[in-house]
């Protein structure tokens, strides 16, 4: 099947270029206005942003395939740093193996411990906020958070994990382009993916976290211990940024919308419902990609296999 050039919408915007990165929403509204299917020349690739192609994009694995790759780089052509999610980076029937190892962790009693130990931690790092009177919100607070509670919750001992921040940029970085920020990370791949890997192994966790969990299902046999390893890895790189992202555009949210922050301080109630709102209105994870598998038919153009499409 050929590709119907002639017919297609082109755009020169950058989706990874600072202007694009630093106001994404009014660039979204520009693409958006271009009609439901764009081809961003810049990348050779096909950009969705209604909610109608989005959710067929997004839900159609046959014709849009995860295994191609989260990001930009497209698995099917290229190597990424690191070995694929298997998790997210996989389409079902293996998605679904792994999906429900994992799913099975958050039983509510789970959630309950985890809620628990979460909110103690918050309350501390409140504490000692409010003490010190001044503080610098994002890294006094919420970066911290996360790094504490999740690494916590999967069983990794108290050890300094600065290395993590490096490990998540690399990881959200290669959703991109090769950018010269990224390539500077991409510098210590070997030294982070070797401390990863290591904190990833079952004698590197404690037997009452979400590892060890994860790790019973391997001596069960429904994944290897190589998978466990692996789904330990996930919770390390999914669970981290984009929380730490969350809570600072929420925190920014309010500060550039001061009455909404008077409105959650006469009601703190608020503060679930805002937290909420605040990952629909500017969220930590704005895109993601699939690769096409064949070449078929979507909005009256054609579409060649192993095409990037990015929603
Ligand atoms: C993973 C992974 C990494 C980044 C994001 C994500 C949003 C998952 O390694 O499984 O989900």
């Amino acid at each position: 099947m050929q590709i119907a050039t002639d017919r297609r919408v082109v755009s020169d915007i950058d989706p990874f270029s600072e202007s694009f990165r630093a106001d994404p929403y009014s660039h979204y509204a520009q693409l958006r206005a271009l009609g439901p299917l764009v081809w961003l020349e810049k990348y050779g690739i096909w950009v969705v942003q209604h909610h109608a192609q989005v959710k067929t994009v997004l839900t159609d694995w046959k014709r849009f395939s995860n295994a191609g790759g989260g990001g930009l780089t497209n698995y099917f052509k290229e190597k990424n740093w690191r070995k694929p999610s298997i998790i997210l980076e996989v389409d079902p029937p293996e998605h679904e193996r792994t999906r429900r190892v994992l799913m099975r962790l958050f039983t509510p009693g789970a959630l309950q411990k985890m809620r628990e130990e979460f909110t103690q931690v918050a309350q501390s790092m409140v504490a000692s906020a409010i003490a010190q009177g001044q503080v610098d919100g994002v890294s006094d607070l919420v970066q911290p958070f996360p790094m504490k509670v999740f690494p916590d919750a999967v069983g990794m001992p108290p050890l300094d994990r600065d290395i993590m921040l490096v490990y998540g940029g690399m990881v959200f970085g290669a959703f991109g382009p090769r950018t010269p920020w990224y390539d500077q990370l991409l510098s210590r791949a070997d030294e982070v993916s070797a401390w990863i890997d290591a904190h990833c192994e079952r004698s590197a966790l404690t037997d009452d976290g979400l590892g060890a969990a994860i790790y019973a299902a391997a001596d069960g046999g429904e994944i290897t211990h190589e998978e466990a390893k692996l789904l330990v890895r996930s919770f390390l790189s999914a669970g981290v940024d984009t929380t730490i992202d969350s809570i600072g555009l929420c925190l920014r949210a309010l500060a550039e919308h001061p009455e909404q922050w008077a409105a959650l301080r006469e009601d703190p109630s608020l503060a679930r419902a805002a937290f909420e709102e605040a990952t629909r209105y500017d969220s930590s994870s704005q895109s993601l990609f699939r690769t096409t598998t064949e070449d078929f038919e979507f909005e009256g153009r054609c579409w060649a296999s192993t095409k990037r499409c990015w929603c």
